[in-house]
C-alpha cells in the first residue's frame, strides 16, 4: 500500500467520471494510506467508546429498533466530525474532497457524515435503499457524492457495498423501515426489486466507493470474525437555496 511520499495525485478519467453519473456508482483505488486510516480508525474508536454519551438521535442502531437495551448490532455514528473535528485534518477527507470537486464541480464541499461499525459476526444485512429515502438535503442529493470508505479490507464475506447499476436513472423507490417498525430507523426498499443485476464492489484498504443518492445499494452481515469498519463523507453541490453545508 502506498505511503503519503508514494500516493499518486487523483485525476479521474472523463470514462470515471461518466461511469459515477451515468451507473451511478465508481470504485475508486488509492484514495489513502495505511498510516492514515488507522489515524481515522483511533479517531472513531474514540467517538465509538463513548457511543452512549452522544446524542441519541445521531448515534444509535442501525441492524435493530433505533434505541435498545444489550449489544448493539450495526452501531452508526452521525456527523462523526462534529465530535472529532480532527477527522477534516485527515489525508482521505482531503482527497475525498478532491475527487468530489472532480464529479461534481468546484464548489462541491462537505455535506455530513457517519460511521458505521458492523461487528464481528453481527448477522444484519443493511437491506437495499437509495440514500435520498432519507430525505435530508433532498435537492442537494441530487448533486452529491458519497463516499464510502472502509478502514480494513472490505470483501462479500464481512459487507462490502453492492449497487445495482442505473438505479440513479430511475424513480425514488417507496421504502419503509425494516420489516414496517417505526422504532427501527434503517430503510429498505418496500417493492418489488430485481437485485440479478447488482454489482458487488470488494476493496483494498485506502480505497472508496463513491454513489449518488439514487442509487440503490445493499451491504451484507458481517460473516467474518473480524469489525467491519466504515467512515462515509458526504459532498454536495450547493444547488438553489435548500442546501446546507455541513
Ligand atoms: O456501511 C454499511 O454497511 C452501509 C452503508 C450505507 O448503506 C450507506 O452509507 O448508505
Amino acid at each position: 500500500m502506498p505511503t503519503a511520499a508514494t500516493l499518486p495525485p487523483i485525476f479521474l478519467t472523463p470514462e470515471q467520471i461518466c461511469q459515477f453519473h451515468r451507473e451511478g456508482f465508481l470504485v475508486v483505488e488509492n484514495l489513502t494510506t495505511r498510516d492514515d486510516l488507522n489515524r481515522v480508525q483511533e479517531l472513531l474508536d474514540g467517538l465509538f467508546a463513548r457511543f452512549k454519551e452522544l446524542p441519541p438521535e445521531l448515534a444509535f442502531d442501525l441492524g435493530d429498533k433505533k434505541h435498545h437495551t444489550g449489544e448493539l448490532v450495526t452501531p452508526q455514528i452521525n456527523v462523526a466530525v462534529r465530535f472529532e473535528l480532527r477527522l477534516k485534518e485527515t489525508l482521505v477527507f482531503e482527497r475525498s474532497l478532491e475527487v468530489a470537486r472532480q464529479l461534481l464541480g468546484p464548489e462541491a464541499a462537505y455535506s455530513y457524515d457517519h460511521a458505521i461499525y458492523k461487528p464481528p459476526q453481527n448477522g444484519r444485512e443493511v437491506p437495499w435503499h437509495q440514500d435520498l429515502a432519507y430525505g435530508r438535503n433532498q435537492r442537494a442529493v441530487c448533486f452529491n457524492a458519497n463516499f464510502w470508505i472502509p478502514l480494513q479490507d472490505a470483501t462479500i464475506e464481512n459487507g462490502c457495498m453492492q449497487f445495482i447499476p442505473w438505479s440513479n436513472q430511475g424513480d425514488l423507490l417507496k421504502h419503509r423501515p425494516i420489516g414496517g417498525d417505526p422504532a427501527v430507523h434503517t430503510l429498505e426498499v418496500d417493492e418489488p426489486l430485481d437485485a440479478s443485476k447488482a454489482v458487488a464492489c470488494p476493496l483494498k484498504a485506502g480505497g472508496a466507493t463513491i454513489q449518488h443518492g439514487k442509487t440503490l445499494h445493499y451491504t451484507g452481515p458481517n460473516r467474518t470474525d473480524a469489525p467491519r469498519r466504515a467512515w462515509i463523507i458526504n459532498f454536495g453541490y450547493p444547488v438553489g437555496n435548500t442546501w446546507q453545508k455541513g
